[in-house]
This record gives structure tokens, C-alpha cells and sequence, in this order.
């Protein structure tokens, strides 16, 4: 399904094609297809398997993009973290292919004038959709440049109406027992939140896709939220609900281990993670370790949002 798009709208054709030829070359190089190297998993046979297939997205490019290189289709595709698919991070790939991603809606309900559920095909035409190539940072201390597509979840939030009484975001990502883990890895459904302002940020980016093309799976399809000041966690994958409330809402990651990750997880080099040093950080494709920035390099656009805050308490 190609994204029809008034034809006074810039595409990306020109911009995009350094992404679709290096992303055409890789495959070209590993002679596969998207879903090729999906492994059986709890013994679904191949073929009764939904595999992921990849639809290409027109876009315009962001002001806000890195020119930084971009890491290779492969890594991004191949190294996650999405738990409910497994703890390692080969897992993901592997097995996310399980997960049906069309027909997929969207709530969005909570403190808002006009709460809403959006289908996922309405949802990709709610805004233009652009090319954001951002910086990700891991907790764990690697990092990647993602070429994300998608739209600012502002674009989302203004269109339901926030009320005034809405001073947090939540997130709800989507927990199938019979495709995910049922061990307690996390508590399930995987859940986020963003205060408002934070929320509201024109670099908050809902994700629909990456290189050009709709989300693999095992990057959280069909839509998931990506925050590029923050560590890689508070980005939540595969998003079913998002709820606008008062108070601050619980996060997986802050309910499995309350000291290790706060509810701002803002990346901040000068604040260590209990188990590792947040002063430096590996981008995957690089060997020597390069320094972290504060806010990931984004400090000129968001440093203003935690004005007068004690980061080390507000970790
Ligand atoms: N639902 C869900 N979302 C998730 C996770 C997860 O385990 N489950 N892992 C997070 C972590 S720790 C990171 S680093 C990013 C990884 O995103 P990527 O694999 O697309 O790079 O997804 C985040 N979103
Ligand atoms: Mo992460």
C-alpha cells in the first residue's frame, strides 16, 4: 500500500535514495528477502507463520535530521531489545514475525475533548510523513542513526484535544501471550510515559517506519514512539493505547527496577546507571568507544524542558 500524497508535496525521491540504495544493496549483498532468516519459533511451521512484508512510504526530510553516517539495515533490523520477543538481541528478528500487524487500531483516549481509535491506514495519512534521522542511545551503551518515518506525536495529541487536566502521556503496547513470552521478564503489557511537554516536543516522533519503509516487526510495527533524548527504553514499541492522565504514570522499566531507571530517563553522561557508566557509548558498526552527549545531542532543543530540575534526582 503506497501512501498517496498530493502531488505540490515534495517526495522523497531524492533525498531518500542514498536510504533505499544502501538498504536495495544490503539485501542485494545477503541475497534475502525481509522475513528470510526468521527461525521457527514455538514450533509454528513456516508457512502458517505471518511474516513481516515491507511497504515503501513516501516522505519529506526533517530539518531536525543527523547527518551523522547511518547504521546498516542489517544491525537495525537485527540488534533489538523488544523483551516480549526475547531477551537476546538476535530474538527480536527471529520472532516477531508472529505478530499481525494489519488490521491494527490505535486508542487514544483519556483527559481528551475527542478521544479516538484510529486505524493504522488512518493513522499513516493523520500527517505528512517525514524522514528523521536521529541518534538512539541504549541504556546498555551502544547506539545507532536511525532513518525513522513518521510524524510528531503532537500532531496526534492535537488532533484528539487535549484537556487541560491531560499533564502526562502513557503508552500501552500490545501483549499477546500465544506469540510473546509469558515469563515476567517485565510486567506486561510494556508500558511508557512522557509528561506533557515532553509529549508534545516537535522531536517526539511517532514511528511508522525506518529506511523508507513500513517497521519490521522486531522495531516495533506498526507504530511505536521514538524520543531521541532519551535512553532507547522509553521508546515503546508496537503502541495499542495511548492515554492522557493527571498523574504520572507507571513505566515498565521503573517497576522492575525503581533504582535503575527513573520515570525521565533523560541520556545524561554524568548520571551512571547503577551497572554501567553513561559517559561513553559504542555505535554499533564503530570499535572504539566514542563520548556520550547530554541529551544525546539534543540539549540545544530540549535542555530548556528540565530548566530547574535535579537530573540526578529526576534520572
Ligand atoms: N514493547 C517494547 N518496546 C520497547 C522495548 C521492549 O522490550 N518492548 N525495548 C526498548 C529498548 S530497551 C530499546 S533500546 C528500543 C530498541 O528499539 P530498536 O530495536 O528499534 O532499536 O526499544 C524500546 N521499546
Ligand atoms: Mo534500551
Amino acid at each position: 500500500m503506497l501512501i498517496k500524497r498530493p502531488p505540490d508535496i515534495p517526495s522523497s525521491e531524492i533525498t531518500s535514495r542514498n536510504l533505499f540504495e544502501n538498504r536495495r544493496a544490503f539485501l542485494a549483498r545477503a541475497g534475502v528477502g525481509l522475513a528470510a532468516g526468521a527461525a521457527l519459533w514455538h514450533g509454528v511451521p513456516e508457512a502458517a507463520r505471518a511474516t513481516s512484508t515491507s511497504t515503501a512510504l513516501a516522505t519529506t526530510p526533517s530539518a531536525f535530521s543527523t547527518t551523522e553516517a547511518l547504521t546498516d539495515y542489517k544491525s537495525v533490523t537485527t540488534y533489538n531489545n523488544f523483551y516480549e520477543f526475547g531477551t537476546d538481541k538476535a530474538d527480536p528478528a527471529r520472532n516477531a514475525g508472529r505478530m499481525v500487524v494489519r488490521p491494527w487500531t490505535l486508542r487514544v483516549e483519556g483527559l481528551a475533548g475527542r478521544p479516538r481509535t484510529f486505524d493504522i491506514d488512518a493513522l499513516l495519512r493523520l500527517a505528512p510523513l517525514e524522514e528523521r534521522i536521529y541518534r538512539m542511545r541504549c541504556v546498555e551503551g551502544w547506539s545507532m542513526v536511525i532513518p525513522w518515518v513518521g510524524f510528531p506525536l503532537a500532531a496526534l495529541l492535537k488532533d484528539v484535544d487535549p484537556l487541560g487536566s491531560a499533564k502526562y502521556v502513557e503508552f500501552l503496547t500490545h501483549y499477546d501471550p500465544e506469540i510473546m513470552t509469558r515469563r515476567p521478564v517485565l510486567e506486561w503489557p510494556y508500558g511508557e510515559g512522557l509528561r506533557m511537554d515532553e509529549a508534545l516536543h516537535p522531536l517526539t516522533l511517532l514511528a511508522v517506519g525506518l529506511y523508507g519503509e513500513t517497521l519490521p516487526n522486531q522495531n516495533g510495527a506498526p507504530v511505536r514512539l521514538v524520543v531521541p533524548w532519551k535512553y532507547g527504553f522509553k521508546s515503546a514499541k508496537s503502541i495499542v493505547t495511548i492515554r492522557l492522565t493527571e498523574k504520572q504514570p507507571a513505566t515498565a522499566w521503573n517497576r522492575a527496577a525503581p533504582q535503575e531507571y527513573g520515570f525521565y530517563s533523560n541520556v545524561n553522561p554524568e548520571v551512571s546507571h547503577p551497572r554501567w557508566s553513561q559517559a561513553t557509548e559504542r555505535r554499533i558498526g564503530e570499535l572504539r568507544r566514542r563520548p556520550t552527549l547530554m541529551f544525546n545531542g539534543y540539549a540545544d532543543q530540549v535542555a530548556s524542558l528540565y530548566q530547574g530540575m535535579d537530573l540526578r534526582k529526576h534520572y
